[in-house]
């Protein structure tokens, strides 16, 4: 019990279990928070104002046990990334599953127990591998027994499989494993009441420590009893709340802003009198592939991109008067968007 399922009911509202097999699970969205939202929507005043998401389940914890139940197993696989909250906070009268309070234990032995799960799959398909490969001659075998048994390298080793070196083509072959190890993770530090001033001490700590050099995992504080307390506050009384404990802002909030940065993600908008809305894609994308993310005929019948920087547009009334300053600016498809923009599709 390290607090997952208060954290996750306090992020996302939902309180409704359903069972997945044997495996009982919560799914439930949480909102992306964005100022710049509720800025364009100060400006357009729009009847209709929709901010990215992020979609959580919360899980029993990972153990050996839990791993042999295949409902559980497939739940996980098919996760983008997993935060795996860590018990920090002490309280006697809560139970530790270990009985005793140890943090980087802990997490080690998720670790392991997701390296052991893969190297259980990578052992299986050598196998499999290795007798077809008696049978039939084939390149495409060799290249993926070659990188089966680099992965098999690297687990016995206990490296994650995030870890490892692996070039595009390697990335499409193990993308359809949908390894444990492999996925990005999140470690949500959950602090005792008496620490929330030092939460981004104990970030720091974790990131040049016992994570120093781990590729693609983050670490992310938030103290469970402020968040519970915080979510019964009306609004306007939770900026109050938190600057008494000389925080800026919530943990959630800085919980769903490290799992969209751990997965790549960035936001562009689209904002008229009739909407503002928060899109999610990738880091990179192009002016296309963001057409797509809002409506796939956006994407087939592309012609034009419209941008202009949100704040630019804010500061600027209007998209009238970004036009003036020569500050919206035609793109093509090819167009790399930016966090921030603010995106006018035109289509055939
Ligand atoms: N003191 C303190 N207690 C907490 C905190 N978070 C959760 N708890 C308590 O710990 C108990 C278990 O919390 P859960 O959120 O159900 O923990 P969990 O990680 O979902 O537990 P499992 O699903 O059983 O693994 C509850 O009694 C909570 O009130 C916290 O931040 N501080
Ligand atoms: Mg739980």
């Amino acid at each position: 019990m390290t607090g997952k399922t208060s954290l996750f009911t306090i992020l996302t509202g939902v309180h409704q279990e359903t069972r997945i097999g044997s495996t009982a699970v919560r799914t439930g969205v949480a909102q992306v928070p964005d100022a710049r939202v509720e800025e364009l929507a100060r400006l357009f005043e729009p009847p209709k104002v929709t901010h990215a998401t992020v979609e959580y389940v919360d899980m029993p914890s990972v153990s050996k046990e839990s791993l042999r139940d295949p409902s559980y197993l497939a739940s996980l696989r098919v996760v983008d990334a997993f935060a795996h909250v860590l018990r920090l906070f002490e309280d006697a009268t809560v139970p530790h599953e270990k009985g005793s309070l140890d943090p980087v234990r802990d997490l080690e032995d998720v670790e392991m127990e997701l390296i052991l799960s893969d190297l259980v799959v990578v052992e299986k398909r050598l196998e499999r591998l290795e007798k077809d490969r008696k049978k039939i001659k084939s390149a495409d075998l060799d290249r993926e027994f070659e990188l089966l048994e680099k992965c098999q390298a690297a687990l016995e080793q206990n490296h994650p499989l995030r870890q490892l070196e692996i070039d595009a083509e390697e990335e499409k072959r193990m993308r359809g494993f949908q390894f444990l190890s492999q996925k990005p993770m999140l470690y949500v530090l959950n602090l005792g009441e008496s620490e929330a001033g030092n939460l981004h001490q104990r970030e720091r700590e974790y990131r040049e420590g016992v994570l120093a050099g781990r590729k693609q995992v983050s670490a992310t504080a938030v103290c469970g009893k402020i968040e519970a307390e915080l979510a019964e506050l009306p609004a306007e009384e939770q900026r109050e709340y938190l600057a008494s404990y000389g925080l800026q802002e919530s943990g959630l909030e800085r919980l769903i802003s490290a799992t969209y940065s751990l997965l790549g993600l960035m936001s562009f908008l689209t904002a008229s009198e009739t909407e503002v809305h928060a899109w999610t894609v990738p880091i990179h994308s192009t002016a296309l592939k963001a057409a797509g993310a809002i409506h796939t005929d956006f994407e087939k019948k592309f012609i034009r991109a419209e941008v202009v920087n949100w704040k630019a547009l804010v500061d600027l009334g209007g998209y009238a008067g970004a036009r003036e300053k020569g500050l919206l600016k035609l793109e093509g498809k090819e167009y790399i968007v930016k966090d921030g923009d603010v995106l006018v599709i035109r289509h055939g």
